[in-house]
């Protein structure tokens, strides 16, 4: 087992920071030193295998994204990150676990669902991973495999209010399912906006021409955000269903989050960064010269963009200081704007949903510290410590202490990253939905479970190393 010491850098966790060295045995970190202390020697870094220089760096938990879809099949497509592509590209920004959706679709079993996606991942993943499970078929089959999950480390599971005829499920299924999941300590995360409603808004913009991708934002309203939040929130107050509404977009979505919490209830948000930095005018209003209005394609995701001039970036951004939102993860899911994205030209109902960002959610979230949306100890906790104690990885994973894996990245506040798909574009699709964001700082040094995957600007991984990460209970079950 080779030893690694990182030397010098300054150690920043959910809760404070403090200079201090890390020392690694093999895939396991063993002791976080003062930089003084001889208690293992006068000279540890002579007896190092490895040594990271850290100095005037951070040194971080790897960062763990809790919401990705790689190879995911929708809208007749598959998204274009493969588990090998996405988690290599994850890799590169600091990422060093995922948590992907096995998927099951009415008529389909649970069992076959997770098997498939657990084939589609082994021998593949540059990073450590685990999946949750998508349930959009409730019936007495599947009610049973759910409540199997936790014995299969699956212990969070999601269920859509969107999509009818693909994922979504009625109110009846959905408390069905919540009651199963509250009875096994699953945790039910769900997508909450209301599908009918905004299926019947879809077909009436592109009856009267309104098809540019712009139209998808007006389409999925904020409305049918706010309802379909406060619904779940009803429907897993009935069934005692502990609650995680993932990728909130609408200010008035996350308000409903923010009173269910204050009435105790427990329920959980979760934002992406699209949600921080993007718009409807901006991003899937835009137009290029190459796509004309078909640019905006690059942008279509579900929930949509929402209008700036409505504030929801910055209500998302105030709802992560102040805890109303608990998570930041991406919903990778991206699709080429040629062939896949294309689909869509004529009708934005057709433009396979989803961007690609677990590249940068590191970057994209300290880019908040430098502005001063959060603390340094909240981004940590953030893109770090928070999935990992939301689903069932913390110890292992989210922290940097004795026992804990060695993912670790070392952060370095003074360099600088310009995103941009000729320059920093490690992900499977033929542009960035990040193209000329700019971080005032830099992923150094990535190692996953002892191994460096990333240094000097170099990627040192290979795909098999990442391995399925039996998970445990939320810890943020009462
Ligand atoms: N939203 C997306 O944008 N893509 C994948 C699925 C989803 O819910
Ligand atoms: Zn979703
Ligand atoms: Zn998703």
């Amino acid at each position: 087992m080779s030893i690694t010491l990182i030397k010098g850098g300054t150690v920043v966790s959910a809760t404070g920071r403090v200079l201090a060295d890390v020392l690694i045995d093999g895939e396991t970190i063993v002791a976080v030193l003062d930089p003084e202390s001889t208690l293992l020697g006068h000279d540890l870094a002579s007896t190092a295998d490895k040594v990271i220089d850290a100095t005037g760096k951070y040194v971080i938990p790897g960062g763990i994204d809790a919401h990705t879809h790689m190879q995911l099949p929708f809208g007749g497509t598959f998204a274009a990150d493969t588990f090998e592509t996405g988690t290599r590209a994850a890799a590169w920004g600091g990422t060093t676990t995922i948590v992907d959706f096995a998927v099951q679709t009415a008529g389909g079993r649970i069992e076959d669902g997770l098997a498939s996606w657990h084939e589609q991942a082994a021998g593949e993943c540059a990073i450590d991973y685990g999946f949750h499970q998508i349930v959009g078929g409730v019936d007495a089959d599947s009610l049973k495999a759910l409540a199997k999950l936790p014995d299969e480390g699956v212990t969070s599971y999601k269920m859509f209010t969107a999509y009818p005829g693909v994922f979504m499920s009625g109110d009846g299924e959905l408390l069905r399912a919540m009651q199963v999941a509250g009875e096994n300590g699953l945790l039910t995360m769900m997508h909450a906006e209301n599908g009918p409603a905004i299926d019947v808004i879809a077909e009436q913009l592109v009856a009267a021409g309104k098809t540019d991708p712009y139209y998808h934002g007006k389409a999925r309203v904020w409305q049918m955000e706010e309802e379909a939040t406060h619904r779940v929130i009803m429907l897993a107050d009935v069934a005692r269903a502990p609650l995680y509404v993932v990728h909130v977009s609408a200010k008035q979505a996350a308000a409903q989050i923010a009173a269910a919490r204050d009435e105790g209830k427990n329920v959980f948000g979760e934002t992406c960064p699209q949600y921080l930095y993007m718009s409807l005018e901006e991003h899937l209003g835009a137009t290029s010269e190459e796509w004309g209005a078909f640019e905006g394609a690059k942008y279509v995701c579900s929930p949509p963009l929402r209008d700036s001039g409505e504030r929801h970036q910055d209500h998302m951004w105030r709802s992560l200081r102040t805890n109303d939102l608990q998570m930041v993860s991406t919903d990778h899911c991206p699709f080429c704007q040629a062939d896949q994205n294309e689909l869509g030209r004529g009708d934005f109902r057709k433009i396979p949903n989803g961007m690609g960002t677990v590249e940068h959610r590191v970057n994209l979230m300290y880019q908040g510290v430098v502005t001063g949306e959060i603390s340094l100890e909240r981004w940590v906790e953030l893109i770090s410590t928070t999935p990992a104690r939301m689903f069932g990885m913390y110890g292992k994973k989210g922290v940097i202490q004795p026992g804990a894996d060695a993912d670790v990245v070392v952060y370095d506040p003074n360099g600088h990253t310009s995103i941009g798909y000729d320059k920093t574009h490690h992900m499977n699709f033929d542009h960035s939905s990040w193209e000329g964001f700019e971080i005032d700082g830099h992923v150094d040094v990535v190692l996953s479970r002892g191994r460096v995957l990333i240094e000097d600007d170099e990627y040192h991984g290979e795909k098999g190393h990442g391995q399925f990460i039996k998970r445990g209970q939320s810890q943020y079950l009462i």
